[in-house]
């Protein structure tokens, strides 16, 4: 489904002097307003092409229809999200569920959306149908060295998959690990995916980076071969200088300090990026913000403190990916949802005075360092990131536009109830 641009400016025109009002208050109230809106419309997150049909859990999944049914489609969609906040201009895939049948084709359509390929995911945590070897103990740490190899092999694949289309970065994530004590010897398991790791890292073209994604537990419940950032840090520094750890914030033990994990390995040059997602328990992959807003903006807080610490473009120098899944929201209006709370946490991160900050740390003079951070977090930014997206071209109220327009609607007339797209 396509937006026509006459009813987003119609929309738009109709709540413009409410916008303006609420812009000139927040703009009125911030130092270097112009500057943060730059960094608004250069800012990108991207969508990850598993999350754009409906979500499910081992006790069921309840379709919402009109899902996409090909790579095509998902990227449509995310078209039409781009077409709404102008901030969503990337996709990263996952294969084998999004293989591009004909890459230039599908580079073509995606540059008809003002899309381009981030990273691209590859996939030795399930067993495709024919496949020679099983993944049932793990993939890069399996003691069959003929499992390894298919998992090398794949990765390999996934690369050339995205050289075709452009993407510059590979995320490996490995379920592998173990269920019980013994099961594993968990050194040689290291060794194992290290040297398997290395021989996927030589065939990185030189431009390209390398993610290792940590998770904590799950598919694994005893341990987890890469299931920290420790260990990630690990096998990113003895990797190489391409290799870079990925902070999925859903992987963590309860109550990580993820602020503090995010400073210390972008101080160290080893952060490459993030799957956005909330949680309350484990790997819920919730709306971004939607649980725990406050631990966001201090993520962004230390981001914005840390790369400008090494003098790094925002919006470029490292990946921003959403990585949830939807149980119950309509994925389109869930996936709004979720950018909008990236956007937010990023704006008010901006308007944290760091010099300020720094004398009251180097005063020890805690309840000032508090106030000058919550006086950011409690600072409402949304009219700016509105401003940001009229800039842009874009709808100042996104959501709902996409619910004005009937876009579900109007996908379900298109594509009927019953579609499921791949992915998780
Ligand atoms: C694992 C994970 C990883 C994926 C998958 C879809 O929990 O976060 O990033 O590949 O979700
Ligand atoms: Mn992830």
């Amino acid at each position: 489904m396509l937006i026509e641009k006459y009813k987003l400016d119609q929309y738009n025109n109709d709540i413009l002097n409410d916008h303006k009002r609420k812009f000139e208050f927040v703009a009125s109230s911030i130092k270097n307003p112009e500057k943060i809106l730059q960094k608004l419309v250069d800012f990108q997150i991207a969508i990850p092409s598993w999350a754009l049909g409906t979500g499910g859990t081992r006790f069921g999944r309840f379709a919402g229809g009109g899902e996409p049914r090909s790579l095509e489609e998902k990227i449509e969609d995310i078209g039409l999200l781009h077409k709404l906040n102008n901030c969503s201009g990337a996709i990263s895939l996952h294969i084998p569920w999004d293989i591009p049948t004909n890459a230039n084709n599908i580079k073509a359509l995606a540059a008809q959306h003002g899309i381009r390929f981030d990273a691209m995911n590859s996939n030795t945590f399930q067993d495709q149908a024919g496949q020679e070897r099983s993944y049932k103990y793990g993939s890069m740490q399996h003691i069959d060295k003929g499992v390894r190899k298919q998992a090398i092999e794949h990765n390999i694949e996934v690369i050339k998959y995205g050289i075709e289309l452009g993407s510059e970065s590979l995320t490996v994530w490995l379920a592998d690990g173990s269920n019980f004590p013994g099961q594993l010897n968990m050194r040689k398991a290291f060794q194992n995916t290290l040297e398997s790791l290395q021989e996927i890292y030589a065939e990185l073209p030189d431009n390209w980076k390398m993610f290792v994604e940590y998770k904590a537990f799950e598919p694994n419940f005893y341990s987890t071969t890469v299931g920290d950032w420790g260990q990630s840090f690990l096998y990113a520094s003895k990797l190489g200088p391409k290799a870079y750890t990925l902070v999925d914030l859903g992987h963590h033990l309860p109550n990580a300090n993820i602020e503090q994990i995010v400073a210390l390995l972008l101080m160290e040059e080893k952060l490459g990026g993030f799957h956005f997602n909330d949680s309350k328990y484990s790997d819920d992959d919730l709306t971004v913000g939607s649980i725990n807003p406050y631990q966001l903006f201090l993520i962004f807080k230390e981001l914005v403190e840390g790369m400008d610490a090494r003098g790094m473009n925002h919006a470029t120098d490292l990946g921003w990916m959403i990585d949830a899944s939807h149980n119950v929201k309509d994925p389109l209006e869930d996936l709004l949802q979720s950018v909008e709370a990236i956007m937010i946490a990023y704006a008010q991160a901006l308007l944290v005075d760091a010099k300020e900050l720094e004398q009251a740390q180097l005063a020890n003079d805690v309840v000032r360092a508090q106030e000058i951070l919550q006086g950011a977090y409690r600072t409402d930014v949304r009219a700016l990131i509105a401003e940001a997206r009229l800039r842009g071209g874009a709808a100042l109220e996104p959501l709902k536009l996409y619910r004005q327009l009937k876009v579900r609607e109007n996908l379900i007339k298109e594509r009927g109830l019953k579609t499921v797209a791949t992915g998780l």
